[in-house]
Formats: structure tokens, sequence, C-alpha cells
């Protein structure tokens, strides 16, 4: 998660600067910090926050109106209502072949440079799917062709995780929000969707429990039992043997009995047949994460009122 100066922020919501700063002294939507130089410093949510106002007035609403709605409110329909846009999503071609390139020798400062430079200038919503997981897509890839060397692709894996745990670790705990507790279960170790997930979750709000890599279900029962989740999330990456997907399937449906499952990743997609006619969701990709997590706040909502 990066902070903005208001140039920037005017260039991600196609706002003006005047119309950004009248926002904020009249209406208080934004309430950007100020660097040591007094400049403005928005976060990453305030640039969201804004370009779901600009949208709301496209679709008819006065300026006035949503302030009298409130940040709080906004901030929660925005989460809720922000599908993304899978066109705008699509790998960040050109940046991956340079990135790559400086691996080979390894170029650590040129590397970091340009991948931080890159994540900076756009959302971190953007960037974790435009660059950060084609990223680990790549790396990957080319360590299981030979081409790479295991360290190096420990060390750019580790920089991608640093990244997600660090926006992670800046964001608002939601106390009152859906309880998710996310993991890969015993025998997956491919760790970055389910991190990825948990970022987009908390980053819509959700209070997250996130839990890593091989988790014996036994274990994760337990601390459903103390922590009573709304929903459990499964990051599947491995296709699995007829017989192997067939005890993880009984296992998971004990666990559906007492808990709402969604599980997703490639392992969960080749898995699809098996889950049809169970209470398990199928979460195809990161759009229907998206949308049931929107339709988890509406129960919560209904629940509330
Ligand atoms: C990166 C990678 C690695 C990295 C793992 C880094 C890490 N710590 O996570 C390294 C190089 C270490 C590695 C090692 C191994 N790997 Co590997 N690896 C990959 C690779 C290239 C990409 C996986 C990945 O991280 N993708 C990036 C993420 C973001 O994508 P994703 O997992 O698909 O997730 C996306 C969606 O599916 C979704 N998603 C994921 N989870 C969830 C959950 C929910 C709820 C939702 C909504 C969505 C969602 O979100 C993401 C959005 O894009 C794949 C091949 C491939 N092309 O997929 C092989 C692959 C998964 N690996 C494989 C294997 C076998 C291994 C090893 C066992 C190899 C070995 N002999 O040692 C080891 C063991 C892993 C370990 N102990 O760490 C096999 C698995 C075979 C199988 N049975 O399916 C694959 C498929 C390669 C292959 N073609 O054989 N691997």
């Amino acid at each position: 998660m990066y902070n903005h100066r208001i140039h920037r922020v005017a260039k991600l919501t196609d706002l003006s600067k005047a119309v950004i700063r009248v926002w904020e002294r009249r209406y208080g939507l934004v309430k950007p910090l100020r660097s040591a130089n007094r400049y403005r410093e928005y976060t990453d949510e305030d640039v969201a926050l804004l370009r779901f106002l600009k949208e709301e007035l496209n679709r008819g609403y006065t300026i006035g109106v949503l302030a009298d709605e409130g940040r709080e409110s906004l901030l929660q329909r925005m989460r809720m209502t922000l599908i993304p846009k899978q066109e705008e999503l699509t790998p960040h071609k050109n940046l991956l072949n340079e990135l790559v390139w400086c691996l080979d020798p390894l170029d650590k400062i040129r590397f970091e440079q340009k991948l931080n430079g890159a994540v900076a200038v756009i959302s971190f919503d953007e960037a974790v799917q435009r660059i950060l997981l084609p990223l680990q897509l790549r790396v990957g890839e080319l360590w299981h062709e030979g081409r790479l060397n295991i360290a190096i692709e420990h060390y750019v894996t580790k920089v991608i995780q640093q990244k997600l745990f660090s926006a992670m670790n800046q964001l608002p705990i939601n106390e009152f929000g859906p309880r998710v507790l996310i993991a890969c279960p015993n025998g997956e170790f491919h760790e970055i969707g389910a991190q990825a997930v948990a970022y987009l979750t908390a980053a819509r709000g959700c209070h997250v429990y996130y839990l890593g890599p091989n988790l014996p279900l036994e274990d994760l029962e337990a601390l459903c039992e103390r922590v009573r989740p709304d929903l459990i999330l499964l990051s599947l990456t491995e296709t699995k043997s007829d017989e192997e997907a067939h005890r993880l399937l009984q296992d998971l449906q004990l666990l559906s009995h007492r808990w709402h499952i969604a599980v997703g990743g490639k392992g969960a997609v080749a898995m699809e047949q098996l889950l049809e006619n169970t209470k398990i969701a199928l979460l195809n990709d990161l759009a229907a994460l998206h949308n049931h997590l929107a339709s988890l706040f509406s129960i919560q909502q209904r629940a509330f009122h």
C-alpha cells in the first residue's frame, strides 16, 4: 500500500486537483496525511474512494448527497460494488520481461527499483493482479523449466510476499467485518495465491485470519470452534490424483456441515465436478471471490437490520 501525492491522485482518478481539494475541505471525504514537507499524501483507499465518488456522480448522485452519507458508509458500499474490470487487469507484459532480465545474473538494485517504481504508481489491488501474481507465475515456471536457480526464485517469492504482507498490515482491522479464515490445506505449499486472496479479502473490509500453507484440516476445525468464522477460504493449487481428491472432498464435506467453505485455485477448479451437489462453493477466479464477499456483506447487513 502506498501514499500518493495529489498530482498522481488526479491522474489515477481523472479528477482535477482543485476538485480533490474542495472535496477534502468542504466535505471531509478524504483526509490526506501531510508529509514532512507538507505535501498531501493520499492512501490507496482514498484513491479508490475518489474513483467510486466519480462513478456515483456519473450515475446521477450529487456530491452533497454523497457527503451526507459519510465516508464510512461510502467505503462500505465501494468495497461491495467494486467489481474488478478483468480487461484492465491483464499482466504488465513489458515490465515482467524487464524484471525477469534483471534476474540472471541477478541485479537486485535494478530489479527492486523497477518493481517498486511500477507498484507505486497504480493501486495495490491492480499491482497484485497485473504485476505481483504474474511475476510469481513467470518465476515459478522458469524454475520448473530448469531455467532459473531456486535461490533466485526464493528471493523473488520473498519480495512478493513482503509486499503483500506489508500492504495487508497497513489495512485497518475491521473488527465487525465478516470473519474469514484463509489457508492452504495440508500438502499444499504454493502460498502466493492464498496470500493474495487474504490481502484482497482484508482490503474489502473482512476480518481476516491468514493461516498460510500446509494446514491440517483437523487443526483448522479446532480453530473454527474458537473463531466461529463466517467463511473459510481454501487455496488448492495442485491437481490431485482421484484418490487424493476424494479424500480431501470427504474432509471438506465434514467441515462444510458446520462452516461455510469456498475453495479456489487451479487444484480446486480441477475438482469442479466433484464439488457439484456439495455445500462447498467453487470460486473460479478473483472476480468470483469478489462477488462471494459482496454477498457475505449483504447477509451480514441484513442480519444487523
Ligand atoms: C510458483 C510455483 C512454485 C514455487 C512456489 C512458491 C511459493 N512458495 O508459493 C516453487 C518454485 C517454490 C515451486 C515448488 C514446487 N512446485 Co510449483 N509451481 C509454481 C507455478 C509456476 C505457479 C504457482 C503459483 O504460485 N501461481 C501464482 C498464483 C497466484 O496462481 P494460482 O496459484 O493459480 O492462483 C490464482 C488463482 O488460481 C487464484 N487462487 C488461488 N488460490 C485461490 C483461493 C481462492 C479461495 C480463490 C478465490 C482464488 C484462488 O488466485 C490466483 C489469481 O491469479 C505452478 C505452475 C503454474 N503455471 O501454475 C507450479 C506447480 C503448481 N508446482 C508444482 C510442483 C509439483 C511443485 C513441487 C512439488 C516441485 C518439486 N518437485 O519440488 C515444489 C513443491 C512446492 C514447495 N514445497 O514449495 C506443480 C503441481 C503439480 C500438480 N499436481 O498440480 C505445478 C502445477 C507445476 C507443474 N506443471 O508441474 N512451485
